[in-house]
């Protein structure tokens, strides 16, 4: 702790919902509104399919490998691990990161399958804590509606139902949660408010935490 007000630190600002919830629009258009506003911003997603455990599980959800369960839950939460020590230096060096996903989806989505929900949450402890999620709220049956869904293995209505439960059990203070029926301006300017409150507040030297 240098006392420097420019060793501000940035947010952790991560989107989270279901398929087809529209969370990659609106990352992109807060992404830009943003760095408008002159922030340093980057926007990441999960899973990061750049690396090798992201093309492990890119192939998983092609359908063009199959794995256990439990094995691609942990591929999915390594893949957060490995960008860890990257993402924290970023939020320490004054950068916010915009993510879309994070844990949350790696519970809900795995829990989805009946997994043991506390099985689910432990790899994710000691990650770094989002400051704010932003819950893109969609009915499963609006979200298959909007364009159909692709062809990627979680992409089917009676899975997202339960995906949609999963996450309804995760809301935690860090949660707001915004009707994604909404016009895509009006979801944006409450973005706006929400991401522009957040970096604030982080910027006056709330704690980064694990
Ligand atoms: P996306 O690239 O955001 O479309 O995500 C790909 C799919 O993988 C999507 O159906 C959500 C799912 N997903 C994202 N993160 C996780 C995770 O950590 N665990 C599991 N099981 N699924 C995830
Ligand atoms: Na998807
Ligand atoms: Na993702």
């Amino acid at each position: 702790e240098n006392g420097q007000h420019s060793s501000s630190r940035g947010s952790l600002i991560v989107f989270e919902g279901l398929d087809r919830s529209g969370k990659t629009s609106q990352c992109g258009k807060l992404l830009s509104y943003l760095k408008g506003e002159g922030l340093s911003v980057e926007a990441w997603r999960f899973p990061d399919r750049s690396t090798g455990v992201g093309q492990m599980i890119s192939s998983y959800l092609a359908n063009q490998s199959n794995l256990d369960d439990r094995a691609i839950h942990l591929l999915f939460s390594a893949n957060r691990w490995e960008k860890r020590a990257l993402m924290e230096n970023k939020l320490q060096s004054g950068i916010t990161l915009i993510v879309d996903r994070y844990s949350y989806s790696g519970v809900a989505f795995s829990a989805a399958k009946g997994l043991d929900i506390e099985w689910c949450k432990a790899p994710e402890a000691g990650l770094i804590a989002p400051d704010l999620v932003i819950y893109l709220d969609v009915l499963p049956e609006k979200a298959a509606e909007r364009g159909g869904y692709g062809t990627e293995r979680y992409e089917q209505l009676e899975f997202q139902k339960r995906v949609a439960e999963h996450y309804k059990t995760l809301h935690d203070d860090s949660w707001e949660v915004i009707d994604g029926c909404l016009s895509m301006e009006a979801v944006q300017q409450q973005l706006r408010e929400l991401a522009t409150n957040c970096v604030k507040t982080c910027q006056r030297g709330k704690p980064l935490v694990s």
